[in-house]
C-alpha cells in the first residue's frame, strides 16, 4: 500500500482509549474497534510504547513482547479482512510517567530534569509528576534502539506502516521542545541539535520499513504536557526540512488552535508546511465536515485526521459522503472501561 493509493482522505487520527489486556496486550476487543472503523482512508492506531520505561498511562498497548506482536496481529489481520489499512504509532513518554509505572520503580526520563507541571495517572490513583531523569548519550542510543525494535515488531504483527508521535509533549517532542530540552551536548540548544533524536529515530524507523510506509506526527504549538518553545516556527521548520530526506508517507501535523499559547515568529500552520513540505500532508484538530472539505478543496492538505469524530462514528466516510447524520462522541468512556463507549457506537441503519 503507497500512501497516496488509499480510497479516501479520511484518516482515523491516533487516540489513546486504554483498553489493552494485562501486559498492555491488545486484545480482541481491540481488533473489533479497529475493524469496524476499517473503511478509513488510514488508521493510524493509538500511541503504542516501544519500551516498558516509554509506558506512562494503564491500559495502553505496547509493542516490545512478543504477547503485544501476538495481539496487534488480531488487530491487523481484523482490519485487513474488513479492507482497512493500519499504520502503528510508535511512542515513548519520556517525562509523562511515574516511578509507580516505570521498571523497578525508576525515575522517568526526559531530555533535561525538569518537572511538568500536573499528575500522572497511576494504578493507584493520580500522583504530582516527578523530576525526571535527564538521559545521558549512551542512553539515548538505546532509546533510538527501543524505537528501532517497535518498528521491526509492528511489521511482525502485519502492519501497513508506522507513524512516529512526535507531538504532544512526549519524548520527541520534548527533546525539540526548548522550554524542555536544556541541554548543552548534540542534542539541546539549536533548532538543529533539538531535532538530531526525532532524526535518529527516524532513520532506525525508516532503516526497518523504508520511507514510504512511515509517517512522522508533530504539534508546533500544542501546549499540552506542559511543554513550550520560544519560537515554533523555527524548530519545527528545522525539523521537517531535515526530514525530508526520507521521503516519508506522510507528515501529520496538529495544527494550532485559538487557545494555544501565543509565541513568536510565524504560525506553523498548515500553509507554513504546505510550502516546506513537499510530501503528502495531514491536517488534524477538530475537522467537521465543512471544514474538513474546504481545506481538501484549497489543497492546504492532501488528507485529514479525525479523532473523536470517528471514535463515536464507526463508518465516518459514509457519513461524511453523505453529509451525517454524526452520533456524538461520550467523553466518559474515551479512556478505560469496557466495549461500552468503544464497540457500541451505531453504524447507519444499525
Ligand atoms: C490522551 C490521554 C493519554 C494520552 C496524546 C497519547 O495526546 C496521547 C494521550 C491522549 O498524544
Amino acid at each position: 500500500m503507497c500512501i497516496r493509493d488509499r480510497p479516501n482522505r479520511v484518516v482515523m487520527a491516533p487516540m489513546t482509549r486504554n483498553r489493552a489486556g494485562p501486559g498492555n496486550v491488545p486484545g480482541p476487543l481491540n481488533a473489533s474497534y479497529y475493524a469496524q472503523r476499517a473503511s478509513a482512508g488510514l488508521i493510524v492506531s493509538e500511541a503504542t510504547q516501544v519500551s516498558p520505561q516509554g509506558l506512562g498511562y494503564p491500559g495502553t498497548p505496547g509493542i516490545h513482547s512478543a504477547e503485544q506482536v501476538a495481539g496487534w496481529r488480531l488487530v491487523t489481520d481484523a482490519v485487513h479482512r474488513a479492507g482497512g489499512r493500519i499504520f502503528l504509532q510508535l511512542w515513548h513518554v519520556g517525562r509523562i510517567s511515574h516511578p509507580a509505572l516505570q521498571p523497578g520503580g525508576a525515575l522517568p526520563v526526559a531530555p533535561s530534569a525538569l518537572a511538568p507541571a500536573g499528575q500522572a495517572w497511576t494504578l493507584d490513583g493520580m500522583k504530582p509528576y516527578v523530576t525526571p531523569h535527564a538521559l545521558e548519550a549512551a542512553e539515548i542510543a538505546g532509546i533510538v534502539e527501543d524505537f528501532r525494535r517497535g518498528a521491526r515488531h509492528a511489521r511482525q504483527a502485519g502492519f501497513d506502516g508506522v507513524e512516529l508521535h512526535g507531538a504532544n509533549g512526549y519524548l520527541i517532542d520534548q527533546f525539540l521542545r526548548d522550554g524542555v530540552n536544556r541541554r548543552t551536548d548534540r542534542y539541546g540548544g539549536s533548532a538543529q541539535n533539538r531535532a538530531r533524536f526525532l532524526l535518529e529515530v527516524t532513520a532506525a524507523v525508516v532503516g526497518e520499513w523504508g520511507g514510504e510506509r512511515v509517517g512522522v506526527r508533530l504539534s508546533p504549538t500544542n501546549p499540552y504536557n506542559d511543554v513550550t518553545d520560544s519560537n515554533p516556527a523555527t524548530t519545527f521548520a528545522t525539523a521537517v526540512g531535515a526530514l525530508a530526506r526520507f521521503d516519508l508517507a506522510y507528515l501529520h501535523i496538529v495544527e494550532p488552535a485559538a487557545s494555544d499559547p501565543v509565541a513568536a515568529g510565524e504560525m506553523p500552520d498548515l500553509k507554513f508546511f504546505r510550502k516546506l513540505w513537499r510530501g503528502v500532508l495531514i491536517g488534524n484538530k477538530g475537522y467537521d465536515l465543512a471544514r474538513a472539505e474546504a481545506t481538501i478543496r484549497d489543497g492546504a492538505a492532501d488528507l485529514v485526521s479525525f479523532a473523536t469524530l470517528f471514535l463515536a462514528n464507526p463508518d465516518l466516510p459514509e457519513r461524511l459522503r453523505r453529509g451525517g447524520p454524526f452520533n456524538a462522541p461520550d467523553r466518559k468512556t474515551f479512556y478505560g472501561g469496557t466495549a461500552a463507549g468503544y464497540t457500541d457506537y451505531p453504524p447507519l441503519g444499525g
